[in-house]
């Protein structure tokens, strides 16, 4: 009746964006993410049938905001006629800033929800109702490179790669630490409704799926580089040609551009990718992690700093 599971944020290389059934929460295309390993997500879930309602504490702070989508998550976990639960969430990095923290919010409260009312343990299964919740979190489920398969009826996520095959570090520089301006729902539902660029952006998506995971197989860092900055830019750039428009950036963002641009003229094995919010993600060889790292936080504007390995999958934990 009781049990915690951890979970890793994932950022999106080749992004999820766009919906082809709301009510399903279904993608419009496949994408292709890396787990990280430094950041965490812990859901523990006590079901208790003597709970009036649900309870959510988030890092022990009483919260009702976050709740009804956690419920209807339990709900799809669990059977709509579940005991009611006590969910206690940890997290150490900012919530809802652009930083993938409702995938590792969901993927790990289907785990802990899974184990508690003793369903099912299977990962394909977990990550099916993961993502009914949010479209990332099914990734989650899965360590290091990933890939999210937009077939006919559901997904279907798996492992392209283990982290420690192909070690990357990814550089987070934190442009701003609030919540973003809209949620990443209603920006994609805008932008399929109204962007003059978003069928073309659904026509492009298997190809660059198809660059990304030859690049992941064969190890080739210049080629996952240059599709993964290609396929970011091209989804900011459906939102910005959107109405009204959805501009995620700020002027640090644009400045840690440059600042990958500028490592890149030098040599650096480096790449910039930014999700719905603010944040640039430098992805980088390892070897070249401390240079990216002084260089981004010499940018103006950049508020903090995290590195990050490639990690593992979502997992049950024990805890006291
Ligand atoms: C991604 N993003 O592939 C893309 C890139 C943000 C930009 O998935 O509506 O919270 O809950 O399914 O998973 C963020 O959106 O969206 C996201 P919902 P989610 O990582």
């Amino acid at each position: 009746m009781r049990a915690a599971a951890i979970a890793q944020p994932n950022i999106a290389l080749i992004k999820y964006w766009g919906k082809r059934d709301v009510d399903r929460n279904l993608p419009a295309v496949g994408s292709i993410s890396i787990t990280l390993r430094e950041l965490f997500t812990e859901m523990c879930v006590q079901l208790d049938a003597g709970l009036p309602h649900d309870m959510l504490v988030v890092n022990g702070t009483p919260d009702t905001a976050l709740l009804p989508r956690l419920s209807a998550c339990l709900d799809r976990v669990l059977g709509a006629e579940r005991s009611r639960a006590r969910i206690d969430s940890r997290c150490n990095f900012p919530i809802a800033a652009g930083l993938a923290s409702s995938a590792s919010a969901f993927a790990a409260l289907t785990v802990a929800a899974a184990a508690a009312g003793n369903k099912s343990s299977d990962p394909a299964v977990l990550a099916s109702l993961a993502g009914r919740a949010s479209g990332s979190a099914a990734r989650s489920l899965y360590s290091g490179y990933v890939e999210l398969e937009n077939t006919a009826d559901d997904i279907a996520v798996c492992t392209l790669r283990d982290p420690g095959e192909w070690p990357l570090t990814v550089v987070v520089a934190i442009t701003a630490s609030g919540p973003k301006s809209v949620g990443s729902t209603r920006a994609m539902e805008l932008s399929r409704q109204t962007s003059p660029f978003y069928s073309s952006w659904i026509e492009q998506q298997p190809h660059d799926l198809g660059v990304a995971r030859e690049a992941i197989m064969q190890r080739d860092f210049a080629k996952l580089a240059a599709v993964s900055e290609h396929n970011c830019l091209k989804m900011h750039s459906i939102m910005w040609a959107s109405r009204p428009p959805i501009v995620y950036w700020n002027a640090a963002t644009m400045d840690c551009l440059q600042t990958v641009r500028d490592l890149q003229a030098q040599g650096v094995g480096v790449f910039f990718t930014m999700d719905a919010g603010p944040q640039v993600k430098a992805v980088c060889l390892p070897e070249h992690a401390q240079q990216v790292r002084a260089a981004l936080g010499a940018t103006a504007g950049v508020v903090e700093l995290m590195e990050s390995g490639l990690g593992d999958a979502a997992r049950l934990v024990n805890r006291a």
